[in-house]
């Protein structure tokens, strides 16, 4: 289905590589080279024809005037995005003298990658690089701005990430959106959710912003930030109070019952209520729902683990189904990425190749805290050298303004791969041009949907743009390295990861089912994957880390009453996704999505408003010890969009379209979470005046 050449028009089959769950299909038209059209694969079962209001332009993305599209050397001072084009030739000899002199003066270790999911394509995320920065003997980056603490946190009940297939939503009677924007985040998940409402479902949000989800909900449940913990007990208290339970779940299926019955028996609907901010009345209705429903679908993502107790909301979430015994109903149970199951089809352990470095565990370094390390005098060995690809740190990681002044260091060697100017290359030494989707081939496993998409190439790459796979080839010649395994090329790259699979069916259409029964239903009977085979309703290892065994309340640092700087920084600040036009910060820069978005604001409850003589449409300060912000208020008349307490700024924008070049993230609490490789963005306090 793929033809680079031909004189007329030609459909090339693509699947879309943005850290999104719904990995829609999707359709390039070709005419001489040139990707005239692109629209959804109507044939996709998951997406079905649609793109969305992001993916809707790309082609202007790949034909956009600003796009890199040849090597860049740093002329200017760092930041300012002064840069002259090299040769490809140049590029690559001036970073492979850096990678040799940096090893031989400070040691590999010294070397720092940080990629990110700009795409999360199978080999142009992460496969090259992994055997280029092992031969360079790099040090390794660990942890994750997205969805390590919900995994860990599910886990540490179900034994395993697997849950259920979203798309099972659609046979639910009660469904809970609790902490994901699903009309925003995961659109294509909607209509599903609207065949089940056609059949009489209920659908319930919970989230401390009212969402476009939170507008299209049949109930909305509006907890203060943070809080979800309490509010889970206070359900489970009821559930067990008023014997809503499956007892023979219980007892043939779940460990520590017992002791969670005595956790939670403190947990009165009124305790919960007074920390959630919500009324008893509505804590008891939803645990009536929730114990009387039999096939209630609890669905959540990622917006809850952004905190530094984040893992403990889902190790308390997935304990609810384990009261009703909703896994053994069609459509009951709980679901949120389902990325682990594309192990069923794919081994990406393939891609490591230890004796690169004979065999040596080079040190870990985490990615949520690139500003400590880049600023940290006591590492040894330094960073000398960063390798930034598939992201933008300095708009995306927490504790922005600490990267910055990070990247500004004179004796730091940065290289960027990008596909435009973002803040993050504007501080690059080199710059080497990346392509877009269409001009590379990979394979996309999905998060939100159990199919796996091929993504021809559909045009040549534009410029000297090359592909990540390309660009770790490249660099591995320039080095002098000559293990055949480092110029692996695509095709065969993807096909030594891909096992018991149709190859041919799966590039025919761009589209195969992972080999998984069709009717999932996990742990309808059971088949925890724990030592006992039984869900961790108590989880003995916990104490081990550093957690209680049992679910339990607790408030982050930044967060709680007692904290230093309480009364200084009063306002907890949210940063979620917001913009239909955004993903993360890769689309505001280009003038079709910013322009109909306008500019980046900070909402307020017109409670916070009124005591700050603040108005809707007033220029605002936010800020904290960390950075400032100088943005646009938004008071919505009536209130109910945040509650008093809350602001949001939210995510998405970047600094070419913000007052002083700042982003939210220049105000985000870094602070690793508890357990689980995340980090607390939302855990944040500010302050905010009338400009
Ligand atoms: N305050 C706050 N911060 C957040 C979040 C939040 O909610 N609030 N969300 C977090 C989450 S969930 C995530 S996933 C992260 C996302 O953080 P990032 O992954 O850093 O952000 P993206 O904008 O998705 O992608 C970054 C870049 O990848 C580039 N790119 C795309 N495809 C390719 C390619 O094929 N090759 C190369 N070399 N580059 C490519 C794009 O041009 C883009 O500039 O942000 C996190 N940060
Ligand atoms: N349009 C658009 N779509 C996107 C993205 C984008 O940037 N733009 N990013 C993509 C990426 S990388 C990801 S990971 C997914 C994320 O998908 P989601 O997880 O669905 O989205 P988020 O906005 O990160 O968070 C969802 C909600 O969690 C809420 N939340 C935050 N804290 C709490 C809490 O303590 N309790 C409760 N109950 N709720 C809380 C936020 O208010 C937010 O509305 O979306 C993807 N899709
Ligand atoms: S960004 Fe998400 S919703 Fe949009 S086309 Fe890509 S996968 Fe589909
Ligand atoms: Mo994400």
């Amino acid at each position: 289905m793929s033809s680079l050449t031909s004189p007329s028009s030609t459909v090339v089959l693509g699947t879309c590589h943005h850290d999104c769950p719904d990995s829609c299909g999707w359709e390039v038209t070709v005419e001489n080279g040139v990707a005239v059209k692109m629209r959804g694969n109507a044939q996709h079962p998951y997406s079905q024809g649609e793109l969305c209001p992001k993916v809707n332009r790309f082609l202007d993305r790949v034909y956009s005037p600003d796009r890199i599209l040849y090597p860049l050397i740093r002329t200017g001072a760092k930041g300012t995005g002064e840069f002259r084009q090299a040769t490809w030739d140049e590029a690559l000899r001036l970073v492979a003298l850096n990678i040799h002199e940096v090893g031989r003066t400070f040691g590999g270790e010294a070397i720092m990658p940080w990629g990110s999911a700009g795409t999360q394509g199978l080999i142009q995320m992460n496969a090259l690089d992994r055997r280029f920065f092992a031969k360079v003997g790099a040090s390794r980056q660990v942890d994750s701005l997205c969805g390590a603490t919900a995994m860990v946190g599910s886990t540490l009940t179900l034994g395993s990430p697997l849950a259920n297939d979203p798309m099972d939503i659609e046979f639910a009677q009660l469904i809970l959106l609790w902490g994901t924007n699903t009309r925003l985040a995961n659109r294509h998940l909607w209509p599903f959710i609207e065949k089940a409402r056609a059949n009489g479902a209920k659908v319930v949000v919970i989230d401390p912003l009212r969402t476009i989800t939170a507008e299209a909900a049949d109930v909305f449940i509006q907890p203060l930030p943070g809080t979800d913990v309490a509010l889970m007990l206070a359900l489970m208290h009821i559930l067990i109070r008023d014997e809503l339970l499956d007892v023979d779940y219980i007892t043939q299926y779940t460990e520590g019952f017992e002791e969670l019955k005595e956790q939670v028996s403190t947990w009165t609907p009124a305790r919960a209520a007074e920390i959630c901010g919500i009324t008893v009345e509505v804590i008891e209705s939803l645990a009536h729902d929730y114990g009387t429903i039999k096939r209630a679908f609890i669905r959540t993502l990622i917006g809850a683990e952004h905190r530094e107790h984040g893992v403990m909301f889902f190790r308390t979430l997935t304990c609810l189904p384990m009261l009703t015994g909703a896994w053994r109903h069609k459509g009951g149970g709980f679901s949120r990425s389902v990325g682990s199951y594309a192990a069923t089809n794919i081994d990406d352990s393939v891609f490591d190749i230890p004796s690169l470095n004979a065999g040596k565990e080079c040190r870990s370094l985490s990615m949520n805290h690139l500003g400590r390390v880049l600023n940290d005098a006591t590492l040894a060995p330094p960073v000398k050298m960063l390798f930034v690809y598939n992201g933008n740190p300095l708009v995306t990681a927490p504790n922005a303004e600490l990267i910055r002044r990070g990247l500004e260091r004179e004796d730091l060697f940065t290289v960027v791969s990008e596909q435009f100017m973002t803040d993050t290359a504007k501080y690059a030494d080199v710059i080497f041009p990346a392509c877009t989707q269409i001009e590379q081939l990979d394979v996309v496993p999905s998060w939100g949907h159990l199919y796996l998409g091929w993504n021809h190439q559909a045009i040549q790459p534009l410029g000297e743009s090359v592909a990540n796979t390309e660009l770790w080839r490249r660099l591995s010649a320039a080095c002098g390295f000559t293990e055949p395994e480092l110029f692996e090329d695509d095709e065969s790259l993807l096909v030594s990861a891909l096992h018991d699979l149709d190859v041919e069916r799966l590039k025919a259409d761009a589209f195969i089912r992972l080999s998984l029964p069709v009717d999932l239903s996990p742990y309808a009977n059971g088949g925890f994957e724990t030592a006992s085979g039984k869900a961790l309703l108590i989880n003995h290892g916990l104490p081990a880390v550093g957690l209680p065994a049992l679910p339990t309340y607790l408030a982050g640092s930044e967060m709680s009453s007692d904290s230093s700087g309480q009364a200084e920084y009063p306002l907890a600040l949210m940063s979620p996704k917001t913009h239909v036009r955004f993903i993360n910060a890769s689309y505001s820069h280009l003038p079709h999505h910013v322009n109909p978005e306008g500019e980046m604001f900070c909402e307020l409850d017109p409670v916070d408003a009124l005591d700050r003589g603040i108005s809707d449409g007033d220029r605002v300060r936010v800020f904290n010890g960390r950075g400032e912000l100088d943005v646009v208020a938004r008071v919505a008349a009536n209130g109910g969009r945040v509650r008093p307490g809350l602001v949001i700024v939210p995510f998405g924008w970047v600094g070419d379209r913000t007052k002083d070049n700042k982003t939210v993230n220049a105000l985000t609490n870094d602070l690793l979470a508890t357990f689980g490789g995340g980090v607390s963005f939302y855990d944040t306090k500010v302050q905010v005046e009338k400009n």
